[in-house]
């Protein structure tokens, strides 16, 4: 990857939109190294690849995941994420959409998300607070947001077939990613 971003000829083949991802790719990986590098020397031993590759399972990752899933849920660039910033991403590329579940989330972003200050957008250390491993929040998420995929019947109930046929969705599932990279790079799998 940063062969690519440094040869400027291969990066011009690239459409905008390509460099634009590769460069927010990049930005997220060079951030995950330097926050897992716990002893800051420049490298990383055993138990800080571990953090890199596992972030959520490291309680110095926490503030790097949370600012990965602020970027991934603010469409408007502010620094924050309102509740329809929320809400959009939850909702992922569903075509329908269960009310239940819905009016569940949005109770979830006043009540658990949006608490200190509760001012109507989270900042990220209310997404620390919630995703710390400490609260189970993380888990309580993921598994929200991949019910809400995985039901194609709307029925908040999950069948074989939609738990089979969905099942590269759990590969690719990291709680603090907040199903963004679910929704956005299923070709990679
Ligand atoms: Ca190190
Ligand atoms: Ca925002
Ligand atoms: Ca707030």
């Amino acid at each position: 990857m940063m062969e690519i971003i440094n040869n400027p000829e291969t990066l011009k083949q690239l459409s905008e939109e390509e460099q634009e991802s590769l460069r927010a790719d990049n930005q997220r990986n060079t951030r995950r190294f330097l926050e897992a590098d716990k002893n800051q020397d420049g490298q990383l031993d055993r138990e800080e690849f571990g953090a890199f590759l596992h972030p959520h399972t490291a309680e110095w990752m926490q503030r790097c995941l949370a600012i990965e899933a602020l970027e991934a849920m603010d469409t408007n660039d502010d620094s924050f994420v309102d509740e329809d910033e929320f809400l959009k991403h939850v909702i992922g590329d569903a075509k329908t959409v269960n009310e239940q579940w819905l009016n569940n989330e949005r109770r979830k972003f006043k009540e658990n998300l949006d608490v200190d200050p509760a001012d109507g957008h989270l900042d990220a250390d209310e997404l620390i607070r919630f995703i710390s491993p400490e609260n189970g929040n993380h888990i309580e998420m993921e598994v929200s947001n991949l019910v809400h995929q995985t039901d194609k019947d709307d029925d908040l109930r999950l069948s074989r077939e939609e738990v089979v046929n969905n099942f590269k969705h759990f590969f690719a599932s990291q709680a603090t990613e907040w199903g963004k990279r679910i929704l956005t790079h299923h070709d990679e799998l």
